[in-house]
């Protein structure tokens, strides 16, 4: 085990008894398969409710060191919130069998906006952390742009009456910004979580333009939410470009450097020409905050 307390889906993906879930493409339903030296196992289908159509991009998976799984996604399925509209959803795999699906967007009785894309990440083996897209005019404060919401649960002690916390702003940010916030991925270290996304926020005065660039928060895990910590721009053309830079993917590899990818149709200048390519980027803890990252 290494010091990150967190296994995420994809780093879980690389080791035996790597863990994924899939879509059932046939009757639109989140299905669950763990490798182990003898192969797959036999696909299970988690306590989720949903019949109707959900975004089959949108479900993530953290498994703790124990192997205690965790699946988070979206769907207009009707659990206990009749609306129609998508809201976030969690069930965790404890001794083979899955918990009944919860709701993680406390506000889902009455928010009438669809919730987009959540992660999900374990926080120090207690604490249930998940990341999502929404238009949520949250308190009046967020606005009607699409901004990045977290939430937490306690998962210490099997407590009965344990349950999802008030979702909130992942950082003040998004209480003034007019962007659309989208595609969130998440990494935890030891004391910090990262979080990647793509928007079209102009940020620093505009000074990042109107088009879809890669941000970057890197939050302390002694923060509260929303967290009072700087939103950089991740790609390190994004102050002079006007492509697309949009789906990244984020890890910290051994030596706690920050890596990222993700997809642009910018041509960098002519040598990439106007296509998409995937660009790797990456933050050295030295150059950590808002303008550290380059491209390779
Ligand atoms: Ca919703
Ligand atoms: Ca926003
Ligand atoms: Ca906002
Ligand atoms: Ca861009």
């Amino acid at each position: 085990m290494t010091a990150i307390p967190v296994v995420s889906r994809r780093q879980e993906r690389c080791g035996a008894g790597a863990l994924d879930p899939y879509l059932d493409l046939v009757t639109a339903r989140l299905a669950y398969s763990r490798r182990t030296s003898a192969g797959w196992s036999l696909a299970e289908i988690p306590t989720v409710p949903t019949t109707t159509a959900w975004d089959p991009d949108s479900f993530d998976l953290a498994v703790e060191p124990s192997g205690v799984a965790h699946i988070v996604w979206n769907s207009s399925a009707d659990l206990a919130v009749s609306d129609g509209e998508a809201d976030v959803f969690w069930s965790r795999r404890v001794s083979g069998s899955w918990s009944p699906a919860e709701v993680v967007n406390d506000y889902a009785p009455y928010d009438g906006v669809d919730d987009y894309t959540p992660r999900v990440a374990v926080l120090s083996g207690t604490t249930a952390f998940v990341v999502w897209s929404s238009a949520f005019n949250r308190a009046g404060e967020a606005g009607f742009d699409y901004d990045l919401f977290d939430s937490k649960r306690d998962l210490s002690g099997e407590k009965a009456a344990a349950s999802w916390g008030e979702a909130a702003l992942l950082v003040n940010h998004f209480k003034n910004d007019q962007g659309n916030d989208y595609e969130p991925q998440l990494v935890v270290g030891h004391d910090f979580v990262e979080v990647v996304w793509e928007s079209n926020e102009g940020l620093a005065f505009g000074s990042a333009g109107p088009d879809v660039d890669i941000f970057h928060v890197r939050i302390p895990g002694t923060s509260g939410c929303p967290a009072n910590v700087g939103v950089g721009v991740a790609n390190a053309n994004g102050f002079m470009d006007s492509g697309r830079d949009e789906n990244p993917v984020i890890e910290v590899i051994p030596g706690g450097t920050t890596v990222f990818a993700w997809e642009s149709d910018d041509s960098f200048g002519g040598p990439l020409g106007t296509d998409l390519d995937v660009i790797l980027g990456r933050l050295g803890e030295v150059e950590a905050g808002t303008t550290g990252f380059q491209a390779d």
